[in-house]
């Protein structure tokens, strides 16, 4: 039962040469529109990798024993390093408030990475049974000075996930980033229907979570809405143009664009006070000077070495 007529799908899953791949625009469950797939053997991507997320061309589907030919690569509207995927609408940077306890300076690092991917940031914080409403009300005031509507979960109260579900109905391909053991895949396996995905504790003595989660993978949500985990991993060293810094800070960019502060320098780094004209009395401008600073460093190591 093999048709030659061309789909277009979806890799979500990659190992080794095999590809799995989700027909695209076709009202089916998820197991009757995932194919097994092989790169056809006379095609040459121009060296040209394909990656998790990506949309591709396939041909020869055999329907009953669920298999096709990859035999086109589209082109990608963009592709995170790390976990490898590409083609990501939006990322959650997701973090706990206890266990591990909030780090603030790292949720800033995370943000700010997510930012300069160029896709919608949003933030979500995990483990709220853990604290007191109006500690709860206090860290929500806090991410909305820094620009950013959280959505805060406990997994305890169901209730809790449904802002977050209708959330990802709107987008495409979302991620969650964060660290480990905040409760991603634990997030994931209440949200994907039949999905029972490793979690971990998080280690007392460390009070930092295991590595559960390995391959990069995107799960349906519903039709054309997917998720994909990441491991966990801290960001150390982050590189990011300081040039491109300040258009990464909502506190920021709001003012340059939608206020319409003129600073006296067209490549204003808003540090010294002289000629420039932002206002820096916002939570945040500690970080970004230390961003600006470390960055600096870091490319005048590199430029020595
Ligand atoms: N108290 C509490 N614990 C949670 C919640 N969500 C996850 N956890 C626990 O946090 C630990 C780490 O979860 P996991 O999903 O593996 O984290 P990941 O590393 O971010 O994928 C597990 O022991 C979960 O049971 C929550 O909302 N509240
Ligand atoms: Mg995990
Ligand atoms: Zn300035």
């Amino acid at each position: 039962m093999k048709t030659d007529s061309k789909h277009l799908g979806l890799v979500t899953k990659k190992f080794n040469e095999f590809f799995l791949v989700d027909l695209i625009n076709q009202e089916k469950c998820s197991h009757c529109k995932r194919f097994l797939c092989k790169v056809r053997k006379s095609i040459n991507f121009k060296d040209q990798l394909i990656y998790v997320g990506d949309q591709v061309v396939i041909d020869h589907i055999d329907f009953r024993s669920k298999r096709a030919v990859i035999i086109s690569l589209k082109k990608r509207n963009n592709l995170l390093i790390r976990p490898s995927v590409a083609n990501i609408s939006n990322i959650y940077i997701v973090c706990s408030v206890e266990e591990p306890k909030l780090n603030l300076s790292q949720v800033n690092k995370f943000l700010i990475s997510a930012e300069s991917m160029g896709v919608e940031v949003s933030l979500l914080l995990t483990k709220c049974d853990l604290i007191t409403d109006k500690r709860r009300s206090f860290l929500l005031d806090k991410f909305r000075k820094w620009g950013y509507q959280a959505i805060t979960l406990n997994l305890q109260n169901p209730d809790y996930l449904k802002n977050l579900v209708a959330d990802l109905k709107q987008k495409t391909c979302s991620i969650f980033m964060g660290p480990s053991g905040v409760g991603k895949t634990t997030l994931l396996n209440k949200i994907i229907p039949g999905l029972q995905n490793d979690t971990a504790p998080v280690s007392h003595k460390i009070k930092r979570g295991k590595n559960t989660t390995r391959n990069v993978e995107l799960f349906s949500l519903s039709n054309n809405h997917y998720i994909v985990d990441t491991p966990g991993f801290n960001i150390q060293t982050l590189e990011v143009d300081i040039r491109l810094l300040p258009t990464l800070y909502p506190e920021i960019y709001t003012q340059l664009m939608d206020e319409g502060i003129r600073c006296k320098f067209r490549n204003c780094l808003h540090l010294n006070d002289e000629g420039c004209n932002l206002n820096k009395s916002f939570e945040r401008y500690t970080f970004y000077k230390e961003m600006i600073e470390s960055s600096k460093n870091h490319y005048s190591q590199t430029q020595e070495d």
